[in-house]
């Protein structure tokens, strides 16, 4: 990275990371590129930049075409994506409607979700976008459904506890198999299938919406003895807006993501925005998600939090854990 670039620079950059729809992320990297001052040092900076800004316009231009591919594909957005899975009138709308800030049909008719929308869900310091989804079981959906399921990084299922939700999980698991998506629980020793090797495993966590409905004790209480060794499953109630922020600490511990602050060298932390990296990532790891230019630079880190003493100098294959404050030094 070039040295001199001005603060304006830093303050566009951060505003550029925040940026979340494409067409915000346009803007913000336009306004990035005209505070790079303009001499040799920033040469290569500022051609990096017009490619991605380059890249971001054909990408959003091939959106705006339209056409049956924007059902097929949500583009990821925040830290990570999560598909809502669930058979019809379980609550995925109602859960997307209390947990983000999206604005989906919520109906006590079957099938009222008919394209996929995604909403952005805060956590703490991060976002994490939810896609809701038609239920599967509908021949006429079930194609593109499964292919945002394939693609998302993690699974919600929604279950009904009015709708004996054990049956509902096994039919759902029993499904997705037949598509070779195999879920697992929090821990890899826990996948419900260990035979299958074809396929693709994702995480997955059981919402088991209207408790606040009678007879959902006992429901929930099938329900758990069946997956509760498998599975995280978390009793909620959209409709009274019950265990709400158990799903979304549920959500983030499933996308196996962590934050980490960056600490420029002499600086106080920037905790206004975490990098999110997965879980079990490098300092040079860190390093190439922040610049390419910190990657080759990498001299050494100082970590304050899961270090064994705060500004620990740590070798380039630290494993880095969530709320680590990392100060680089190219
Ligand atoms: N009692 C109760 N009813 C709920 C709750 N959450 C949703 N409902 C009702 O359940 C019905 C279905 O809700 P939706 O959110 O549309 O369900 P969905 O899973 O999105 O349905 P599809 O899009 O058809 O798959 C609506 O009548 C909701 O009002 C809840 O927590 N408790
Ligand atoms: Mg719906």
């Amino acid at each position: 990275m070039p040295a001199n670039l001005p603060p304006e620079y830093f303050e566009a950059e951060k505003r550029f990371k925040q940026a979340s729809t494409p067409a915000e992320k346009i803007a913000a990297l336009e306004n990035l590129i005209s505070t790079v001052p303009k001499h040799k040092g920033t040469d290569k900076l500022r051609a990096d930049l017009r490619r991605k800004l380059s890249q971001l316009r054909k990408d959003a231009a091939s959106k705006k075409k339209g056409g049956r591919g924007d059902l097929y594909v949500v583009p990821k957005e925040g830290a990570a994506q999560i598909a809502l899975v669930g058979f019809p009138n379980s609550g995925k709308s109602s859960l997307l409607a209390c947990l983000t800030n999206a604005n989906p049909v919520i109906a006590d008719y079957p099938i009222s979700t008919l394209t996929p929308l995604p909403g952005m869900m805060p956590f703490e310091d991060i976002q994490i976008q939810l896609v809701d989804l038609p239920p599967i079981g509908n021949e006429a959906t079930d194609g593109w459904v499964s292919g945002i399921m394939r693609y998302a990084d993690a699974l919600l299922m929604v279950l009904d506890l009015t709708e004996d939700p054990e049956v509902q999980a096994e039919l759902i698991i029993e499904q997705l198999e037949r598509w070779n998506i195999y879920i697992v629980g929090n821990s890899k020793f826990q996948i419900p299938n260990p035979k299958s090797r074809v396929g693709v495993f994702k995480k997955a966590l059981i919402v088991a919406n209207k408790k606040d409905a009678s007879g959902s004790e006992d429901a929930f209480k099938r329900l758990k003895e069946r997956y509760g060794h498998l599975y995280c499953c978390i009793p909620v109630s959209a409709q009274e807006k019950e265990n709400l922020n158990e799903i979304k600490r549920a959500i983030f511990s499933i996308s196996e993501i962590i934050r980490v602050y960056s600490k420029p060298p002499g600086k106080e932390p920037d905790f206004s925005m975490p990098f999110t990296i997965p879980s079990g990532s490098t300092i040079l790891d860190l390093a190439e998600s922040i610049h390419k230019d910190f990657f080759h630079g990498l001299k050494f880190a100082r970590v304050w939090g899961s270090a064994k003493f705060e500004g620990q100098r740590v070798e380039k294959n630290f494993v880095l854990k969530d709320k680590d404050i990392v100060e680089i030094n190219v």
